[in-house]
């Protein structure tokens, strides 16, 4: 039989739309003027406004030269050190569930890919159980749901009107959902709105879901990023945890440890017993052999030995109250240029009052075109921008940029 080469066999196959936050950074390389600015992915930049490698990381990598660590496989769950000490971070080391044995931990392909895992888990055996996503939130969490066949549905969490937490949308939203619901939270630096809860509203949000027996899912992909401290931003899975409640949690390493393309987190399942805990990290070790067979070694040794060892560890909160600083430093640095400048007496102070790597500006899908195609300001068409992406030197720029685009353009 032959072949025609001129008809296609993928003939059917349509143009996918580009990732609207990936898809910045695509648009953005793509730019030839020197003025662009990328502010779609939350990636951190130096005030030069390059790429990062943490001091700690390049002495995890020295040390494991110098120790001439092979390439074997890693067993499917991953690195037993990187899956103990990452527990141990969220966790807190003297945590019962960790002593008791009744914590789940798989490393898995970062956040996105622990995230997939979890979905996998949920679609198999809780069928036809919902997952409730914050309105808005981080757009692959659709993605990554409807591709694992799990339906999902929103609960409020963004007021406009007060550019704020619609707290009693989301416990309303939360009660009314079906009993044994998935409940996902942003553990810290809630994304893309940089609105999380008060520790009072994380305790009456515990409430109801418990009430409602419900099942918290945390994704934590900043720890460190929203307080500068380790410790502050896990205190909301914390509170779960130490209610006995069973909780699903994501992490990821991206940007806490600037692990982006390493590909490092894990997916840790706090169970109500040890018995079940086994039971649980056999299942998901069963959904990630055939999805990939078994994680990267090079960006778990990273993180066993950041974590794992006292004086690297201490180190690398140092750094990441550096670049939590200097994200905060331009915050107020744009809240301060676009108070000056702008002359409408219109109030940007919920800029200050958002916290973590991005805020969110209130810039509908026309203004936000305008940042990109008049003053070549790349981000996301939701209105998010990356403060980690930004200098203290380009905030006028971009303070510029926003007051045009927010009142020159409906
Ligand atoms: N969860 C949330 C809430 C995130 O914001 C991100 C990354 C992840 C999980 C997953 O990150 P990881 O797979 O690299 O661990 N969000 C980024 C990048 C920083 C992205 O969209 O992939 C963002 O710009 O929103």
């Amino acid at each position: 039989m032959t072949v025609s080469v001129n008809v296609s066999r993928f003939e059917d196959v349509s143009m996918a739309p580009p990732d609207p936050i990936l898809g910045v950074s695509e648009a953005f390389r793509a730019d030839t003027n020197n003025m662009k600015l990328n502010l779609g992915v939350g990636a951190y930049r130096t005030e030069e406004l390059q790429p990062y490698v943490l001091n700690v990381v390049k002495k995890a990598e020295n040390l494991m030269l110098e120790r001439g660590e092979n390439k074997e496989y890693l067993p499917i769950e991953g690195l037993a050190a990187f899956n103990k000490v990452t527990a141990e971070l969220l966790l807190g080391a003297d945590n019962p569930a960790i002593h008791q044995g009744r914590v789940a931990t798989v490393q898995g392909l970062s956040g996105t890919g622990s995230l997939r895992l979890a979905a996998a888990l949920i679609e198999r055996y809780f069928p036809g159980s919902e997952v409730l996503i914050s309105s808005p939130t981080w757009g692959n969490h659709k993605n990554i749901f409807n591709d694992s066949r799990v339906p999902w549905s929103e609960y409020r969490y963004y007021d406009p009107k007060t550019v704020g937490l619609d707290f009693n949308g989301m416990i309303s939203d939360i009660k009314e959902a079906p009993e044994g619901s998935f409940i996902l939270l942003h553990g810290c630096a809630h994304n893309p709105t940089g609105i999380d809860p008060t520790p009072e509203q994380w305790e009456k949000i515990a409430d109801v879901i418990q009430e409602k027996n419900h099942i918290p899912f945390f994704d934590v992909a900043y720890q460190g990023f929203a307080s500068g401290s380790l410790d502050a931003d896990a205190s909301s899975v914390r509170l779960f945890v130490t209610r006995g409640m069973e909780v699903l949690v994501a992490q990821s390493y991206s940007k806490n440890l600037g692990l982006y393309s390493e590909r490092v987190g894990a997916m840790n399942v706090v169970c109500s017993s040890s018995d079940v805990a086994a039971r649980v990290k056999s299942q998901l070790k069963r959904i990630a052999r055939p999805m990939y067979s078994n994680p990267p070694i090079h960006g778990a040794r990273i993180v066993a030995n950041v974590v794992g060892d006292p004086t690297l560890f201490n180190e690398w909160k140092e750094e990441m109250e550096l670049m939590a600083g200097r994200i905060k430093t331009v915050r107020q640095k744009l809240f301060d240029s676009l108070s000056s400048k702008d002359t409408s007496g219109k109030d940007w102070s919920f800029i200050l009052k958002q916290i973590g790597m991005f805020s969110f500006t209130g810039l509908n899908r026309a203004q936000s075109d305008n940042m990109t195609n008049k003053w070549h300001v790349y981000m996301t068409k939701d209105g998010r921008i990356s403060l980690a992406g930004l200098s203290l030197a380009k905030c006028e720029y971009l303070a510029d940029a926003i007051i045009d685009s927010y009142h020159n353009v409906s």
